[in-house]
């Protein structure tokens, strides 16, 4: 598949709706299914799912102006100190999020923001490395999707707090690159509340016959613009409540 070779050859690839401008939303997510089937085949693991443009910056920034999501592996995610190895992908975006570690199932359809709650053992800060394997980032709704949501690294961090003591959508953030402050934001900033986009994606899983399942990884989507990465810079996010985060790039 194309886009599991641009993946392997760091090489990126016209979107596929330049040569099937007739993609659809489902056929997109059937391609998504493929790819992920074949990583899986060659030995790697689903641990869990993300949603991805669910703020408004990123909608704009990506002028995709809807929710997607994709399939999160263990091969993307990086250990506690662990540098992101920019060499290994292609054009890497980093971007804060606030991770849900699921305790038990959550099988759509209807499932409310009080299941999504009950389902969460805890919330921890993130950073997803967002690699497009399309030329310069540009990409309509279908290419995205059928590019696993453009998913590539993950860092979760090592806290763990119950999400039941407080509001998620009032969890400030600050975003630093390599000491200066590049982004800020707070929860609201993702579909209202970042549960509700775990709600989402529970029900959106449910239309393909999925679910949520305990143990995963969850990540709800950005509360801000991703930021560029290369060789040598410090990353740090720092969210009220859950604590910091820091990713440092080879
Ligand atoms: C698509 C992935 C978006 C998020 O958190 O919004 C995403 C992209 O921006 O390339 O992961
Ligand atoms: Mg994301």
């Amino acid at each position: 598949m194309r886009l599991d070779s641009a993946q392997g050859e760091l090489v990126a690839i016209e979107p596929l709706t330049a040569q099937y401008p007739g993609l659809r939303v489902a056929d997109a997510y059937a391609i998504q299914g493929r790819l992920v089937d074949l990583w899986v085949a060659r030995g790697d693991r689903i641990v869990g799912v993300k949603a991805g443009l669910t703020s408004r910056a990123k909608q704009e920034a990506m002028g995709v102006h809807e929710p997607i999501y994709g399939y999160l592996c263990e091969s993307m995610v990086l250990a506690e100190g662990e540098p992101l190895r920019t060499g290994e992908v292609i054009h890497p975006r980093a971007e804060p999020e606030i991770a849900f570690i699921l305790k038990s199932d959550l099988q759509g359809p209807g499932v409310t923001p009080e299941q999504a709650l009950a389902a969460t053992e805890a919330v921890t800060p993130a950073f997803e490395v967002i690699d497009s394997r399309y030329r310069d980032f540009r990409f309509t709704l279908p290419d995205v999707i059928a590019d696993n949501a453009s998913s590539a690294r993950l860092l979760i961090g090592a806290q763990r707090v119950r999400p039941l003591e407080f509001d998620l959508r009032l969890i400030g953030m600050v975003f630093e690159k390599n000491g200066e402050v590049v982004e800020t934001g707070a929860g609201a900033a993702v579909l209202g509340d970042p549960l509700l986009a775990v709600t989402w994606l529970a029900n959106a899983l449910a239309s393909r016959g999925e679910r949520l399942q305990a143990g995963w990884i969850v990540l709800p989507g950005a509360l801000c613009n991703a930021h560029p990465v290369g060789p040598g810079d410090e990353l740090c996010v720092t969210f009220d409540r859950l604590g910091a985060l820091s990713l440092r790039c080879s």
